[in-house]
């Protein structure tokens, strides 16, 4: 662990007054909601069917600030942009108050990150919160996502849906079909073009065509948006108003697993590149803080964390999986390594109550946390 991150002014911190510190929107909104729900857990959801995730979504909702998703092995994903399995989490975020992240790990070339994060089937944009980027190619992926998400939030606030329809307003006219036969037009709504051009002059209807384009703009906040979802879906945490559109990146910066190639010399890039980019990436992926300037602020957020087999004294060391993961206590992480957030998977989704033990982990993690900032419970 890193000495001198220990002394940094983060290590003593209370989430609360990094709240008032930070720079990104959600950075601050996250730091808040942890107070509020006493919490630095993450839980990572790796479940292979929807049907699961969303069961363990919900239950374990109100223990944790972060739910962490790998879509791509998820059975039965369904990518509908209003009614799917991203819409679905993104109300049970809301209901029980966490934050969505999808780890993806993009590591492509600038454009190439920019289409996997907003385009094909899942537009993982849409619906999560948190993405992190593999820092292989470059700071240059970190921009493009950047570019990416500054796009997609200046049109978020906003659905536009154009309605044309062709033909003529005599009563022997032929109607073409609707492009978007669905919505009907909002008071908003302005029609173009003029109605006086419905006259015809007594000319032949048939020869006669006024297209009409409709094009109205819906606040994507939108009651509306949660049509489709389920009854009670619409409920909100209590305590905190809903996040903000800002979408943040996580940099992995070091890794849990062992014989990983991470040097210093690229974690330290993957921290210079996160200065650079502060109003879009919010933190890292490491296995301590890696907040060592004045200034830095970020958030890290740990993988490989469970707690030793009940009875066991923590003495910070874990039993691997066998297929490289090693795992560090919350105690050791949060209290001597200055991480934010635990992230735990199997810790909690194999245990014999996922509820209870989800329970476990926030208590402990949180305890690391305050006993680090020298905070009585
Ligand atoms: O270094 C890492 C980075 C990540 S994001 N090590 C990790 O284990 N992860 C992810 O954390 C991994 O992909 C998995 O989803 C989770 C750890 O799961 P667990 O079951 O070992 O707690």
């Amino acid at each position: 662990m890193c000495a001198a991150s220990n002394r940094h002014p983060t290590f003593k911190a209370s989430f609360a007054e990094r709240a008032n510190n930070a720079t990104h929107p959600l950075a601050n909104y996250l730091f808040r909601l942890m107070e509020l729900k006493k919490s630095n857990l993450c839980l990572s959801a790796d479940v292979t069917s929807a049907r699961e995730l969303l069961t363990i979504a919900d239950r374990i909702g109100p223990s944790i600030v972060v739910l962490k998703t790998h879509y791509d092995l998820v059975a039965g994903w369904d990518f509908h942009p209003q009614t799917g399995t991203g819409a679905k989490l993104g109300a049970l975020a809301r209901r029980h108050g966490f934050l969505i992240f999808e780890d993806r790990k993009f590591g492509d070339i600038g454009s190439t990150v920019q289409l996997q994060y907003t385009a094909g089937n899942a537009r993982i944009i849409d619906w999560a919160h948190i993405v992190n980027v593999n820092m292989i190619p470059g700071k240059a992926a970190v921009t493009a996502l950047q570019q990416a998400a500054a796009r997609w939030r200046s049109r978020v606030n906003y659905e536009v849906r154009t309605s044309v329809s062709v033909g003529t307003p005599v009563s022997d006219s032929f109607d073409e079909e609707d492009e978007n036969p669905t919505p009907a037009p909002l008071p908003s709504s302005k029609e173009l073009p003029p109605p006086s051009n419905l006259h015809n002059n007594g000319r032949k209807g048939s020869i006669v065509s006024i297209t009409t384009l409709t094009q109205s703009f819906e606040p994507v906040d939108s009651p509306r948006f949660a049509s489709g979802i389920a009854e009670g879906d619409e409920l909100v945490y209590a305590g905190i108003e809903e996040p903000p559109w800002e979408r943040g990146l996580l940099i992995l910066a070091q890794m849990s697993s062992a014989g990983n190639l991470i040097t210093k010399e690229y974690t330290q890039a993957c921290v210079e590149a996160a200065r650079e980019h502060k109003d879009f990436v919010m933190g890292f992926i490491s296995q301590e803080t890696l907040n060592s300037e004045q200034a830095d602020d970020f958030i890290s957020m740990t993988p490989g964390c469970q707690l030793p087999p009940e009875g066991d004294e923590d003495d910070g060391n874990i039993a691997g999986d066998g297929l490289g993961q090693q795992y560090n206590t919350p105690s050791k992480l949060v209290g001597l390594g200055g991480s934010d957030i635990v992230i735990v998977g199997r810790g909690i989704l194999k245990a014999a109550s996922p509820q209870v033990e989800a329970e476990q982990y926030r208590r402990k993690a949180w305890k690391a946390y305050q006993t680090r900032i020298g905070q009585q419970s």
